[in-house]
């Protein structure tokens, strides 16, 4: 799939907490627990359903509000319910439960749209991380990190978030807690020099990955973009064709705000992929799929807690069956 599901050396993930007793053995890390929320949402639905219930436009209009709801967004639900009258349309679908696989099946579909990222082998690895203030940047990066140190890979983190006091602590503590290495700058220096630093650094110490954190900033300020532009400029200069991947990372509980997020940063720099946080604390899940419908950048990771084996590697599939 690409460089974001190299094997580990180490075996298998590790075991996640346990979860809900509802909970498929399948479910590592908590992805199906951490959606009970969205997935409660669409169960609502289909919850009020009598079995054998004969599928009526009444039943997709409802089916078609709950999707809004659900924040898919107009326009893939509209996609979505077009699909499903068509499958009514010529009797493919008997009952309630055929409704609630079909919808399974054509929201996989929709997700695995958007490519994974093709695999490069590059030294060191240079991944970028840009988003609004709070979204979950800095945490992403600490869990990153575990993640590629368990693949045996080598990484070392670039903190260029100059802005915020203690902004460089918090990585450190990430770092410290990967078991990862750090290059950081002073409070107020600019941002691409300690990203060159660190890149430099990474070069010289034969590191695999490089994550550089930058500052939140939000997507409507443009002195803000032009430094974040500016920081992506330099990785290049240090390292032609760096940095090698750009995640913006969205706050799913921001709903359908996260979209226009994705658009502007895209806009600024060319976005290799999305990461999707806190979806263990929104009911709004559903946005993931107007993203992968909308956005050319595919989602890689999503978050499911504040812990440091709370992100998953986003797979469509389980991604559906975890939300239908
Ligand atoms: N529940 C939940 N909380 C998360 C997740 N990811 C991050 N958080 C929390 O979100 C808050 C902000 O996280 P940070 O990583 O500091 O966010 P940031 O984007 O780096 O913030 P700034 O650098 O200030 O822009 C913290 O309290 C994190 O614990 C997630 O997947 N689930
Ligand atoms: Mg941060």
């Amino acid at each position: 799939m690409g460089f974001w599901s190299r094997k580990s050396k180490d075996g298998p993930e590790p075991p996640s907490e346990q979860g809900a007793a509802d909970q498929p053995a399948g479910d590592q890390g908590g992805l199906f627990k951490g959606l009970a929320r969205t997935r409660r949402k669409f169960g609502g639905l289909f919850g009020r359903i009598a079995p054998g219930r004969k599928i009526d436009d009444e039943l997709l209009d409802e089916l078609e509000e709950q999707l809004v709801t659900a924040d898919l967004g107009v326009t893939t639900t509209m996609e979505l319910i077009d699909k499903i009258r068509g499958q009514v349309a010529r009797k493919e679908l008997a009952d309630a439960e055929a409704l609630k696989e079909a919808l399974r099946r054509n929201i996989a579909e929709v997700l695995a749209r958007a490519p994974a990222p093709p695999l490069r082998d590059h030294r060191p690895h240079v991944i970028m991380v840009v988003g609004v203030n709070g979204v979950g940047k800095t945490t992403t990066i600490g869990k990153l990190a575990h993640y590629f140190q368990g693949q045996g890979l080598r990484v070392l983190l670039a903190a260029a978030d100059t802005f915020r006091a203690a902004a460089s602590e918090q990585l450190a503590v990430w770092a410290e807690r990967a078991g990862c290495e750090i290059v950081g700058g002073q409070s107020g220096a600019d941002p691409s020099a300690v990203a060159f630093d660190a890149l430099e650094a990474a070069q010289a110490r034969g590191c695999d990955v490089v994550m550089v954190d930058t500052a939140g900033r939000l997507h409507t300020k443009t002195n803000l973009m032009e430094e974040m532009k500016k920081v992506h400029r330099v990785l290049g200069q240090r390292l032609p064709g760096a940095p090698h991947e750009v995640l913006l990372v969205l706050d799913a509980t921001t709903g359908q705000n996260a979209l226009s997020q994705a658009k502007l940063f895209n806009q600024a720099v060319p976005l290799t992929g999305l990461v999707l946080t806190k979806l263990d604390g929104t009911a709004k899940g559903g946005v993931v799929v107007a993203m992968a419908a909308e956005l050319a950048a595919p989602i890689c990771f999503v978050g499911v807690g504040e812990k440091i084996d709370d992100l998953r590697p986003f797979d469509p599939q389980e991604f559906a069956a975890a939300i239908v």
